[in-house]
């Protein structure tokens, strides 16, 4: 062991522990390491870390011991209830003033709860989202921060040397109290789902409609990405070009159709009911997961129903693009319209601006595309991307190719609900009237909810029906 006292701690040695501590030890900081198994604190001390300033420890009184003061633990280990155990081993060997992060994918309310019970106990809790997955974690994640701004300052170097460096500073900024980082986290994994639907709806249709190959669907993805730097579109090429050495032939093929989640999608279309703000986009993307999911029952019934493919038309792979480009933007906008509500809800008074400039780079919704949408945010009365120019312009030269890529892949069997629930948004959005007058009719009618009329201030209920006949 080191005889010098470590500058920062981690604990959990699985992708993510093992690549931040070799990160902020390549910024220049001392850390020592602690996994429950201590085989792979060995065997990452022995291996990956084998030259580094990486102290290894065996208990957690040693690594606890091996940290300058005020300490600053990093926790990187599954979700739920393993932070919740580790919280509770910790809290007896630390003292006041020290500093737990978790930078794990914790949902905000747990957050909150735990910010309490550690701050009760004289400690600070910074909750932490860490984006980038492993490569990010590597080479420079975006890192969000939540909690008290004391604790943060105190971290702060350290966090943002590990972080991904831009020209306009590191990818780590301060969010806000509380769970507001682990939020803002939420809200950049949600958009995430969003975005990589909208990318396989436009695979799907470019393989079914327009019959292209791998390679073929590699290169417009490459091409359309050009503007966009999106790392999400940068994997997709390399996902196309991708060949399966058993079988010779593109891996994607023989990848089952089936998608998994961990749940932060789910937690971010849970939360946006909650609060009473429409993300359709994002839950589209959830709900085409649950039934990508149900794979057995989907053999059973495409053999009782009819398939068509006869949506294409001239045009529609430039269409395609267009599609695709807002239906991304609109995933955006819904995420960070969702934040805009969370902030007030939540006092978290969180720097838009700031968000969008973390996502900036490192992370996985990473694209030149934050540029504009954290320029549009300088403008602190914006209430929605839609009503910014340079997106209001995006819209108006795109929507038209929206609409018919959505209307021509309608009247085929294959499925757009993320491209189709970004159109439906906006329309909602931008419309002056929408036919919520029937709902409200209907509500009155069954249960007597009352409703508002066009040309009177007030509330109104008529007698729909003679209940003493009916
Ligand atoms: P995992 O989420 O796979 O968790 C494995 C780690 O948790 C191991 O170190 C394991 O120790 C430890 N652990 C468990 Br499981 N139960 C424990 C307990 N009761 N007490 C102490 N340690 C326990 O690791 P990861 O993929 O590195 O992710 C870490 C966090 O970062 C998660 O919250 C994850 O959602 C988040 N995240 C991951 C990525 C990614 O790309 N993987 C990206 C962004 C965020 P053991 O070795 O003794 O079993």
């Amino acid at each position: 062991m080191s005889s010098e006292e470590s500058e920062f701690g981690i604990i959990g040695m699985a992708v993510m522990g093992q690549n931040l501590a070799l990160n902020v030890e390549e910024s220049g900081y001392q850390v020592s390491v602690y996994n429950r198994t201590g085989s792979k604190t060995k065997e990452f001390k022995q291996q990956r870390a084998s030259d580094r300033d990486i102290v290894a420890t065996y208990e957690l009184e040693d690594f606890v011991s091996s940290l300058e003061r005020p300490r600053k633990i990093l926790i990187l280990v599954k979700a739920g209830d393993p932070v919740d155990m580790v919280i509770d081993q910790l809290l007896p060997l630390m003292e006041e003033g020290d500093i737990i992060i978790d930078g794990g994918n914790s949902h905000f309310q747990d957050t909150n709860r735990r910010v309490e019970k550690v701050e009760e106990e004289g400690l600070y809790y910074l909750g932490t989202g860490v984006s980038g997955g492993e490569y990010g974690a590597l080479h420079g994640p975006s890192i969000m921060p939540g909690g008290h701004p004391e604790a943060y300052e105190e971290v702060s170097d350290i966090l943002r040397s590990a972080a991904a460096q831009t020209p306009e500073g590191p990818t780590c900024e301060y969010l806000g109290p509380r769970s507001a980082g682990h939020y803002v986290k939420m809200v950049h994994n949600g958009i995430e789902y969003a975005v990589m639907q909208s990318i396989a709806e436009a695979y799907w249709a470019m393989e079914n409609l327009l019959e292209l190959n791998h390679e073929e669907m590699a290169d417009r993805f490459e091409e359309w990405n050009r503007p966009l730097e999106a790392y999400l579109m940068e994997i997709t090429v390399e996902i196309l070009r991708r060949e399966d050495e058993k079988m010779g032939r593109p891996l994607l093929q023989m990848i089952l159709d089936t998608a998994k989640q961990k749940g932060t999608g789910k937690w971010t279309s849970r939360s946006a009911l909650d609060l009473g703000v429409p993300t359709p986009t994002i839950t589209a993307a959830v709900d085409a997961r649950l039934l990508s999911s149900r794979k057995d029952q989907r053999g059973r019934l495409s053999e009782l129903y009819e398939t068509g493919n006869s949506g294409v038309y001239d045009g529609f792979g430039e269409d395609l693009e267009d599609a695709l480009y807002l239906s991304i933007v609109t995933a955006y906008a819904q995420g960070l319209d969702l934040l805009t509500v969370a902030s007030h809800e939540y006092d978290y008074s969180l720097d838009l601006q700031d968000v969008a400039r973390i996502w900036k780079d490192g992370c996985i919704i990473r694209s030149d595309l934050l540029d504009p949408i954290s320029e549009s945010y300088s403008d602190s009365e914006l209430d929605t991307l839609l009503a910014s120019k340079k997106f209001r312009d995006d819209y108006r030269d795109g929507l038209n190719s929206l609409q018919k890529v959505v209307s021509a892949i309608s009247k085929t069997n294959l499925i757009c609900p993320a491209l189709s629930a970004s159109l439906n948004y906006f329309n909602s959005l931008t419309s002056e009237r929408l036919p919520a007058n029937m709902i409200q009719a209907q509500r009155d009618y069954f249960g007597a909810h009352t409703y508002q009329r066009v040309d009177e201030e007030g509330t109104f209920h008529t007698e729909w029906q003679d209940i003493k006949n009916v």
